[in-house]
């Protein structure tokens, strides 16, 4: 299958809701706790292993930034909730630019929830669902690092999930095997 998200470049981040360009096309987010394997999915989704390094750079860590995939669709990338260093800080500096975004927001089209498939659904993560669900914001549960897990493990994480969230279909992802990432596209590109 051709990698629609090849071509995807950087192209700003934003701190603040009037500074985010106009509300056109699709925008997915891309969330999760620290340390879930956001950016290292970010990386192989994209085929380029130079770009989620630019998430990690003092200064966009409080950011959204923004991932030009083509005209039509933007990944967000929001820095990973839960635990980090300053947690609190950065909680003062998104929290209200997201809320505000799910409120005003027409292009975003999903949220993709990375959460480590070992430790699916922390307080954080059902903090992000339930944005979702309040704003009718159709989301994606991906459980990455299934290379952690024998096939029967994997089985029952993503049934457990499915459970906990029937609305939702979970993907379980390995960056390291990359396996998963055809489903993770397709359900991506679904909503855009
Ligand atoms: N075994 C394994 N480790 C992973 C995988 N994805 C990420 N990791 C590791 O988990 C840690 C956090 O990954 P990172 O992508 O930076 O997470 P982020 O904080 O959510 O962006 C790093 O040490 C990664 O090497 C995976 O698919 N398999
Ligand atoms: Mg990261």
């Amino acid at each position: 299958m051709k990698n629609l998200f090849k071509n995807t470049e950087f192209v700003f981040g934003v701190t603040n809701y009037r500074k985010l360009p106009e509300d056109v096309g699709s925008e997915v987010l891309l969330a999760g706790r620290s340390n879930a394997g956001k950016s290292s999915a970010l990386n192989v989704l994209t085929d380029n292993s130079k770009l989620a390094r630019i998430s990690k750079t003092p200064g966009r860590t409080t950011e959204i930034n923004f991932f030009k995939v083509n005209d039509d669709i933007m990944l967000l990338d929001l820095p990973g909730y839960g635990f980090a260093k300053s947690s609190k800080a950065k909680k003062k500096d998104w929290g209200p630019l997201l809320g505000e975004y799910f409120q005003k927001r027409k292009a975003l089209a999903a949220v993709v929830i990375f959460m480590d498939i070992r430790h699916p659904l922390k307080e954080s993560d059902w903090e992000m669902i339930h944005l979702c669900r309040n704003f009718n914001v159709p989301f994606i549960p991906a459980l990455a690092k299934s290379d952690k897990l024998s096939n029967n493990n994997i089985a029952k994480a993503v049934s457990f999930v499915k459970e906990k969230i029937p609305e939702s279909n979970p993907i379980a992802i390995s960056s390291k095997d990359k396996l998963g990432f055809n489903k993770l596209s397709r359900a991506i590109i679904e909503y855009c």
